[in-house]
């Protein structure tokens, strides 16, 4: 089956798409765009009415949420080894991160590049966005202090938890005053590993030439 994944560059879809890469999976890509100043198409927002990608096709379902995505996909692939399994003791602390990610890391990035959602008046906005820059430093803090010095998220085994961390890390931007990965050596030392990754060097296009 061909997998069809609503996508743009720069976008949670990123780590979908590499996910798919690592499992092997037939996939087409649905362009959409996340700007603040193209509508959404309406057959994303049909699929997703919050307007977000990614939006995963499979065969007659549609699956929106980066974490539901990833697990789903690595339970029904589960010959890479991208996640544990329901019985591995690893498995909660794989959905921890993953959870954690998506609820709490991805919403301060939204209070940065959509800083105008988390208030009234546009009076309010750069506060928003002054609240988002501390708030990704203390969750990355976070992060960086569970990380220790292990290898990966999950201790020594890699899983898609690494690279949608790493996926992460991608959208701090010197643009929006965040801080930046290097301020984290656990995390960087992951992301570094991670972006050595045939998947990902494709995906971000980190061999090309320009
Ligand atoms: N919680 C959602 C968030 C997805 C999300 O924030 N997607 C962004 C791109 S990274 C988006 O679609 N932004 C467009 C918008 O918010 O209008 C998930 O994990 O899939």
């Amino acid at each position: 089956m061909t997998y069809s994944l609503y996508y743009a560059e720069n976008s949670a879809a990123m780590g979908v798409r590499v996910v798919l890469e690592e499992l092997q999976q037939p996939y087409k890509l649905i362009a959409e765009s996340i700007d603040m100043d193209t509508p959404r198409s309406p057959d994303l927002l049909e699929l997703n009415p919050n307007g977000w990608i990614p939006v995963l096709i499979t065969g007659d379902t549609a699956i929106y949420e980066c974490g539901a995505i990833t697990t789903y996909l690595c339970d029904l692939h589960t010959e890479a080894g991208l996640a544990p399994g329901r019985d591995d003791p690893a498995r909660g602390r794989f959905l921890q991160w993953l959870f954690f990610f998506s609820s709490s890391l991805q919403n301060a990035f939204q209070m940065s590049y959509y800083s105008d959602r988390f208030c009234d008046s546009v009076d309010h906005q750069a506060s928003v966005k002054r609240r988002s820059v501390s708030r990704l430093r203390e969750l990355w803090q976070v992060v960086d202090d569970a990380v220790g010095d292990d290898d990966w998220m999950l201790g020594n085994r890699f899983s898609a938890a690494d690279i949608y961390l790493f996926m992460l890390t991608t959208w701090l931007s010197p643009d929006h005053d965040h801080p930046e990965t290097k301020e984290f050596a656990n995390v960087q030392r992951i992301a570094d590993a991670v972006s050595k990754r045939a998947s990902v060097r494709l995906v971000y296009g980190l061999d090309d030439q320009s």
